[in-house]
């Protein structure tokens, strides 16, 4: 698929059309899934028809986004960039000339809810960046109007029988991948810890991944 959009690249450039975004893998069904949204910036594209388009890969979310109303964003600038973690945690900050720093996985001082970006295992995208100029762009919504960002990328981290069986091999271990709770061993409640999580997308940092 890369290759052809490569062949109509070259195609559109010899015959001076404008050149289609090239490796993105955002909205891979066409269908719209592309649109961020905040009250101060209004929608936010990223699948903008123009540029090098938005690729999200196991460690990194690269390439530009647009909004009508704050022009380009960076998401991979120099100095900061946005990070994936693999397991679809989205953290760093990306950067607009007009808007400035945008953190991926903004705190709230006191509040342990979770904002930042992440990117489910259908490779959706959810909740909330933030800049200090522009206040909050949400990634998800599903009234009044329904958007969302998505992606082909998707996590295949799940805790399942992969991660039971590497926690079996530190049974009784003092600290290690297997410590989930690290108290220095690996017992019946580092057990019930990931038997909560079975099946779950795995969370950020997962040491048994
Ligand atoms: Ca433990």
């Amino acid at each position: 698929m890369n290759t052809l959009k490569s062949l109509l690249c070259v195609a559109a450039l010899t015959w001076g059309f404008v050149c289609p975004t090239l490796a993105d893998n955002i909205d891979p069904a066409n269908d719209g899934s592309r649109y961020a949204y905040g009250e101060n910036v209004g929608w936010v594209n990223f699948k903008p028809s123009t540029g090098p388009g938005v690729t999200v890969d196991d460690v990194s979310v690269v390439g530009y986004v647009w909004g009508a109303n704050i022009g380009w964003v960076n998401l991979s600038p120099v100095f900061g960039g946005v990070v994936n973690d693999g397991t679809g945690m989205l953290s760093g900050y990306a950067y607009g000339q007009n808007v400035g720093w945008i953190n991926f996985n903004p705190k709230v001082p006191g509040d342990p809810t979770h904002y930042g970006v992440t990117i489910d295992a259908s490779g959706d995208f959810d909740g909330w960046a933030y800049g200090e100029n522009i206040g909050w762009i949400h990634f998800r919504s599903a009234s009044p109007v329904a958007y969302k960002v998505q992606t082909a990328w998707i996590t295949d981290c799940r805790v399942d029988f992969d991660d039971l069986q590497r926690f079996a091999q530190t049974w009784l271990d003092i600290g290690g991948p297997g410590d989930l709770d690290q108290t220095l061993n690996v017992d019946f409640r580092d057990y019930s810890l990931l038997a909560d999580l079975w099946l779950r997308l795995c969370p950020p940092g997962w040491p048994l991944k």
